[in-house]
């Protein structure tokens, strides 16, 4: 079962499993237009199935977990945008934070032998002073999280641990870096980022207005990050896990990487700096240590930076090649 199956990384998960031989349960929540692009070419597999649910609905939690009796759970459903969090600030940790609790109530009493899986994230580390270059951060670093977003992650990444102690649960949570694809949502910054090159190639786009461009994060591929979701699920015990690639980069760089593929030149000649897309608090500096992963899951990223900028470049530019 995988909430949050319409989201980049459900889509990607949920391939992984049906290859693996699974039945996949996918909960989706309605929404007012179509939004399941990502999962279209899923339909027709006979071992997947669509069920409506929503994060602030513990009933449907129940039905549906009695209903199915899963023995794997992805809890990857949230409201993911850190900067929208400080504008939706109450429905973004509601859903994060009560979700998750829900969930975890609804498998300890319907499937306690059931394991769960917990979408963590990087951003718990927020704006830790002690994480600064060269440094990377491992799963017991200082949690300083800087976004109603990640204060929700972290009280969720909590509640993890305190159920795996209290309720004997196989419950993992993957503090997973930020992780890209050619299915990332288009508002997230290395999306935008190849979007507005290809349209700039393609003489559809003149402009990128940006936000900080000195922000480092570690950047990787879902696709490598999914299995690492899974791999974690196969342990015999329960753990949290740092997924990463252990190298960062700027915005900046990601920028001149994507623009110089392109065959752009200098991407100051096309970026605007907007000052509405800076965040009341910046988390400036993120790479993780995968030390842990590597060893115990034996989970390798295997898509570079470079790589992963190609990849999405190549796809947005033949998506708005088709719509000239
Ligand atoms: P997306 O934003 O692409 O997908 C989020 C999913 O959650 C969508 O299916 C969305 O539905 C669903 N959702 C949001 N709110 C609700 C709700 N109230 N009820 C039911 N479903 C809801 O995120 P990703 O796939 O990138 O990330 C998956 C998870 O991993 C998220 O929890 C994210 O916070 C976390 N994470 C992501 C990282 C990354 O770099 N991608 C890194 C670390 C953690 P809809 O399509 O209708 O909006
Ligand atoms: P992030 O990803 O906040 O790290 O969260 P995002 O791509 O939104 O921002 C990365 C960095 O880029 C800077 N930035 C911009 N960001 C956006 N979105 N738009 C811009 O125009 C822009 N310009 C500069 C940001 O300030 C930031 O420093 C992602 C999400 O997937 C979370 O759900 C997940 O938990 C973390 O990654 C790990």
């Amino acid at each position: 079962m995988i909430t949050g199956i319409t989201g980049q990384d459900g889509s990607y998960l949920a391939e992984l499993l049906l290859e693996k031989g699974y039945s996949v349960v996918g909960l989706k929540r309605r929404t007012s237009l179509i939004n399941t692009e990502r999962i279209n070419h899923l339909y027709d597999h006979k071992r997947f199935k669509l069920e409506y649910f929503d994060l602030n609905d513990s009933s449907c939690m129940w039905r549906l977990l009695n209903k199915h009796k899963p023995w794997e759970v992805y809890n990857l459903a949230a409201q993911s945008h850190v900067r929208v969090s400080f504008d939706v600030s109450e429905s973004t940790v509601e859903g994060i934070v009560m979700g998750t609790l829900r969930l975890l109530n609804a498998v300890r009493d319907i499937v306690p032998e059931a394991k769960v899986y917990q979408a963590s994230s990087s951003e718990m580390y927020g704006d830790n002073p002690f994480a600064h270059e060269p440094k990377i951060l491992h799963e017991h670093s200082l949690f300083m999280p800087a976004s109603p977003y990640a204060c929700a992650k972290l009280f969720a990444h909590n509640l993890v641990n305190n159920y795996r102690k209290a309720y004997d649960l196989h419950v993992s949570s993957g503090i997973l870096f930020n992780h890209e694809s050619p299915r990332r949502g288009e508002t997230f910054v290395t999306r935008k980022i190849t979007m507005a090159a290809a349209r700039i190639k393609l003489g559809l786009q003149d402009k990128l207005f940006l936000g900080n461009l000195d922000a480092k994060r570690d950047w990787g591929f879902a696709g490598d990050y999914v299995k690492a979701m899974w791999l974690m699920l196969q342990q015999q015990n329960p753990d949290d896990y740092v997924i990463a690639t252990g190298k960062t980069y700027t915005v900046k760089q990601f920028l001149d990487c994507v623009f110089e593929y392109a065959g752009l030149g200098n991407s100051e000649r096309y970026v605007e700096i907007d000052p509405r897309l800076f965040r009341p608090q910046e988390v400036p500096y993120l790479c993780g240590d995968n030390k842990k992963a590597k060893k115990i899951l034996g989970w390798v990223p295997e898509v570079d930076f470079e790589g992963l900028a190609k990849i999405m470049y190549d796809n947005d530019f033949e998506i708005q090649k088709r719509s000239l």
